[in-house]
């Protein structure tokens, strides 16, 4: 099997390249990163020394590939399936591509800075940096809540890179760190959508395990 994944079944970013991978069914070896784990951490940083993951390893290629979206995009040209998750119509993959920068940007760096807060000593937390990244992520997930009234997946009535990108971050808001009932309830009706979806579902399912490591508002 040429495709590795490297990997944590908890990753956010991660579950939006396993999606892309389950939707097409694409063969592919999954290469558990613990990052807590010295030697593993140090293993990892000889392929990426940025240390982040998803990393793809395409041994067929000998290439190493890293950030979500350049897998997906590298998925799509290299190993293409039968779910096309950026679409051929250049009008079309703006819109897909603009959205995945959205939800990338204006909703899962905010939801890192917050959860990863929780994290650090309690002698080294940033709290106006939360509070910044808060707003903010509620004014994009506001943008986003008014979108997806009409939409059935993230970009419409396809199933594309963005769904990738947005649902894994909604999925950590609603459960880490607010509810999106009451007051984003389009989001959350999307987000079920997604998690009916096998390929999100699956992503899930992996995650479950681990899902207690998540810090959760009250452990703050
Ligand atoms: N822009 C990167 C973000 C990747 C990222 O932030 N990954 C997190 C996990 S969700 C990570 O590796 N965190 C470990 C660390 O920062 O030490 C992408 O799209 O792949």
């Amino acid at each position: 099997m040429p495709l590795t994944l490297y990997l944590h079944p908890l990753s956010s970013y991660c579950h939006k390249v396993l999606i892309a991978l389950y939707e097409n069914g694409t063969p592919f070896a999954p290469h558990l990163v613990d990052l807590s784990n010295a030697e593993a951490s140090a293993a990892f940083k000889q392929l990426w020394p940025v240390g982040k993951f998803p990393v793809l390893r395409d041994e067929a290629a000998n290439r190493t590939i890293a950030e979500s979206t350049v897998i997906i995009d590298y998925l799509g040209q290299h190993y293409p399936g039968a779910a096309k998750l950026i679409p051929d119509e250049p009008d079309a993959a703006f819109a897909v591509r603009a959205l995945d920068r959205f939800f990338d940007l204006h909703v899962h760096t905010h939801l890192q800075k917050i959860i990863g807060d929780r994290l650090r000593p309690a002698d080294k937390r940033d709290a106006y940096g939360v509070e910044q990244a808060r707003a903010a992520m509620n004014v994009a997930l506001g943008l986003a809540e008014k979108d997806m009234a009409t939409r059935t997946w993230a970009a419409g009535d396809d199933f594309t890179l963005a769904d990738c990108a947005a649902a894994p971050p909604l999925f950590y808001v609603d459960t880490a760190l607010a509810p999106l009932a009451g007051t984003y309830p389009n989001l959350l009706a999307y987000l079920e959508r997604m998690k009916q979806r096998p390929s999100y579902a699956r992503a899930l399912d992996d995650a479950k395990p681990f899902l207690h490591w998540v810090p959760h508002e009250k452990s703050t």
